[in-house]
């Protein structure tokens, strides 16, 4: 009964998950792909693949990850149009650009 539970509950949370509309890896320090055009509503999600830690952090504080361990993934849904350059607060060489419209 306690299995069922678990997998209703899984299900229902896989569900409710919106599907990303692209995907960013975080990979031998840099973002991949580099640059990349999304539609507004959509949703990003953001994985890193590093055995370090990488932040997802927009430049002018739009949003940010925070701390993103090794496999951690992270996603952000884009409200609002605009071009915005993502890095990591760990690793200021890494540079991502994303446009939204
Ligand atoms: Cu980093």
């Amino acid at each position: 009964m306690k299995y069922i539970t678990a997998l209703v509950a899984l299900v229902l949370l896989t569900a409710a998950a919106p599907k990303p509309a692209l995907v960013i890896h975080l990979s031998d320090f840099s973002f991949k792909p580099a640059s990349a055009t999304v539609s507004v509503g959509d949703t990003v999600e953001f994985i890193n693949d590093d055995s370090y830690p990488h932040t997802v952090t927009a430049a002018g504080g739009a949003f940010d990850s925070g701390n993103l361990d090794e496999h951690a993934s992270w996603s952000y849904t884009f409200k609002k149009a605009g071009t915005y350059a993502l890095t990591c607060s760990y690793h200021p060489n890494m540079k991502g650009m994303l446009t939204v419209r």
